[in-house]
């Protein structure tokens, strides 16, 4: 495949994080997706976060599926592990991944069509196990790789460029994760950067399952009237129940709030993510007040985003099953193969 590298140039005075890494040093290949197209404002949004949490490129394991979504991790984290797998596949890619490795961070990027058609079996089971990963979904409701199908997640009655109607029903993604039992669950848009950074950040420094439906839309083949993944309808449409402020560790919050407009929550880890209310009713540690309210405005035409739904306490995959702390790729033959005293033992303890 060809490409185009990215000239190393920057100016001199570009902002440097703890790790003494600039942005440009978190970005990857010149991308080769439709100018404008929403893909591209997500990898600036997963390049930003990167920065600003001080990840290691080295830390941090990409996987993707196939479509142009899929295609995106190309264009960020140039110096991190890559994997770009079958079409709807990357889930159990990472899962394996994931319990080979368990130091890495990994994140998952696919597409609507990857995640809700090819790979919804997959998608299901990465999320219901708890998998350790940030999970992003850029969701345009068609197959834009292949010319603006109608994916899963197109809306009932939305009309594509040429004026077909879609008949069947949508697919709603952040629905089934928090129905899968997902422990961290977030809807953004392209277009929203200033809630979509600290979303990815809070999500990549979540234990367990984290998952965030991100509306992208495709300008070549789903940007029309008619259509619900359009940026002037999602601009339109849009309904945060609060904005999010991620902070490592116990920062002082800057953010002038009236008295009850906030609510903080501490995640295993001790970062702190403060929720600026905006919805004043909406609780994000209610799986199924969550669920109910999603289906009520959904059923009004909103499309929903914020921090919908984290529980603080989540355990993952690897406590599920036990591991051992040390990554199982760094075990030595004398771990693997204790011997033949250990196994009588073992099988002692089966009788
Ligand atoms: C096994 C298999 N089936 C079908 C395809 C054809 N195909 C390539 S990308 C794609 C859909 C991509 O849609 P989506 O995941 O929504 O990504 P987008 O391009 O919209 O970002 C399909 C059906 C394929 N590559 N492999
Ligand atoms: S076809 Fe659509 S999804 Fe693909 S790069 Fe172009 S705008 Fe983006
Ligand atoms: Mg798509």
């Amino acid at each position: 495949m060809t490409y185009i590298a990215k000239p190393r140039f920057h100016h001199p005075s570009l902002i440097e994080n703890k790790l003494g890494f600039t942005r440009r040093d978190y970005e990857g290949k010149v991308s080769t997706l439709c100018a404008g197209c929403g893909h591209d404002s997500i990898s600036a949004a997963i390049v930003q976060a990167c920065f600003e949490l001080d990840i290691e490129p080295h830390r941090l394991a990409k996987l993707s599926g196939i479509g142009c979504s899929s295609k995106t991790p190309d264009y960020f984290l140039g110096a991190s592990h890559g994997f770009n797998t079958v079409h709807g596949r990357m889930p159990s890619v990472l899962t394996g991944a994931n319990l080979a490795n368990r130091d890495l961070i990994y994140l998952g990027v696919s597409g609507d069509g990857d995640s809700a058609s090819i790979g919804l079996g997959q998608f299901a089971h990465s999320i219901r196990r708890g998998v350790s990963m940030a999970y992003i979904v850029e969701n345009n409701g068609v197959y834009g790789l292949t010319k603006g199908q109608f994916s899963a997640t197109a809306d009932k009655n939305s009309k594509s460029k040429k004026g077909v109607v879609n008949h069947d029903s949508a697919i709603d993604m952040v629905s089934l994760a928090l129905q899968l039992g997902a422990t961290f669950v977030g809807r953004s848009f392209s277009g929203d950067k200033a809630q979509l950074v600290p979303l990815i950040k809070a999500a990549i420094r979540h234990k367990g399952a984290a998952f965030i439906d991100c509306i992208s839309p495709c300008i070549a083949f789903n940007n029309h009237a008619g259509s619900t993944k359009s940026f002037d309808w999602v601009r339109e449409h849009n309904e945060a129940v609060n904005h999010l402020d991620f902070m490592v560790g116990r920062a002082p919050i800057t953010a002038q709030y009236a008295p009850g407009e906030t609510v903080s929550v501490e995640q295993h880890d001790g970062t702190v993510l403060t929720l600026r209310k905006v919805a004043a009713d909406y609780d994000p540690t209610d799986r199924a007040k969550a669920m109910g309210f999603l289906m009520e405005r959904q059923a009004a035409g909103e499309v929903v985003t914020g921090l919908l739904y984290i529980d603080p306490e989540a355990e993952d995959l690897h406590d599920a099953l036990d591991t051992v702390a040390t990554p199982l790729n760094q075990l030595g033959g004398g771990d693997l193969t204790p011997g033949s005293a250990a196994l009588a033992k073992i099988n002692a303890a089966l009788r």
